[in-house]
């Protein structure tokens, strides 16, 4: 069932220089393609939306600092599964617990500097898109 899903590329990822290598893993899975995709720093604002849920826990407010530290890439991707798909690229939230071979696993070892977002549901995915492309059909 094809499907679309919101992926950040989180600051770490950026400074890094991963953007190439995380953006070659999602394209090179058979019949994904990024349908949308703006590098930006993130303003609070829609920080504050977008992690709407984690409000009041003790990493909201360094996650949003840290989400606010540098430019983003934030992307569409389209295709079979996208969404349940994504969550297994990136593996765990902490990557310490991430299997080799999935881009958490393999690149982080910080539960804040995860390097990637993906929409954990296809609800969370249409509102989230909704959020960082208001234009996209
Ligand atoms: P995401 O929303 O970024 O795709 O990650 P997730 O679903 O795997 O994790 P979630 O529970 O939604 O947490 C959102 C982000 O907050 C940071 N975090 N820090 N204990 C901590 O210090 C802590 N827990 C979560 C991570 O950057 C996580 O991705
Ligand atoms: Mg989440």
């Amino acid at each position: 069932m094809s499907q679309r899903t919101l992926v950040l590329l989180k600051p770490d990822a950026v400074r890094r220089g991963l953007v190439g290598e995380i953006l070659g893993r999602i394209e090179r899975k058979a019949g994904w393609t990024i349908g949308a995709l703006e590098m930006r720093t993130l303003e609070r604002g829609i920080l504050e939306q977008h992690y709407a849920e984690h409000v009041g826990r003790p990493f909201y407010e360094p996650l949003v600092e840290f989400m606010e530290s540098g430019p983003s890439v934030a992307l569409v991707v389209e295709g079979e599964r996208v969404v349940e798909g994504l969550r297994a690229l990136a593996g765990p939230t902490d990557p310490i617990a991430a299997a080799p071979g999935s881009i958490r696993g393999d690149f982080g070892t910080i539960v804040r500097e995860n390097l990637v977002h993906a929409s954990d549901s296809q609800e969370s995915a249409d509102r989230e898109i909704k959020l960082f492309f208001p234009g996209l059909a």
